[in-house]
Parts: structure tokens; C-alpha cells; sequence
């Protein structure tokens, strides 16, 4: 027999399911040091960006002080997130990559 407990989880679970994973906005932040043709660059690789948008998000990000390069699953976020600052990392880059919930 289910008793009223039970069947309160049951339908937090159900409900849980019908819900669509949580999305994730990834956000390059400006610095007064990263080259400008570096964050391009960037952009283009990892966000699959064309030229044009990569410069006018880049300029975005320069005057306004960031902007959202896309929007992934936690998990796609998460890799992005860690590739891109290893990426500035290596090439001697304070440019910041950071996430926060969509
Ligand atoms: N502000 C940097 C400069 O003047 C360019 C820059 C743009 C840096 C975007 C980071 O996410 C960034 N060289």
C-alpha cells in the first residue's frame, strides 16, 4: 500500500522528469590585457562563431564589460568554461570565462 508520503514523492519525481534540464549562459569577461584578436580568436574556436560576430561580441565585451557567448547544458558549459581559461592560460592571457545559470 502507498501512503501519502510516498505518493507526495512520487509526484516530485514525475514532475522532476518533466522538466527541462537547467541551461547555462558561458560569459567571457573584459581585462585591459587580453589582445583583442586573442578573444576573437577564441570565439571563433570554441563558440563556432564567424568572423563578424566574433569581432562584434568582442567589441561587445570590451565597451559593455561582457557578454554571453552561448548557452549549454551544465555539463557543456562546464568544459567550455575549463578549455577556455586553460586556453588564455597558455598563452599567457588574463581573459576570464565563467558561467552562471540561464
Ligand atoms: N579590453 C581588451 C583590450 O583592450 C580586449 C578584450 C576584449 C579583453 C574582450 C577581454 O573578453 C575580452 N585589449
Amino acid at each position: 500500500m502507498t501512503d501519502r508520503h510516498q505518493q507526495g514523492s512520487e509526484r516530485v519525481a514525475e514532475k522532476q522528469k518533466l522538466q527541462p534540464p537547467p541551461m547555462y549562459k558561458v560569459i567571457l569577461n573584459n581585462d585591459d590585457y587580453t589582445p583583442m584578436d586573442f578573444v576573437i580568436e577564441v570565439l571563433i574556436k570554441f563558440f563556432r562563431m564567424d568572423q563578424e560576430r566574433a569581432t562584434d561580441t568582442m567589441l561587445m565585451i570590451h565597451y559593455k564589460g561582457r557578454a554571453i557567448c552561448g548557452v549549454y547544458s551544465a555539463e557543456v558549459a562546464e568544459t567550455k568554461v575549463v578549455q577556455v581559461n586553460q586556453y588564455a592560460r597558455e598563452h599567457d592571457h588574463p581573459l576570464l570565462c565563467s558561467m552562471e545559470k540561464a
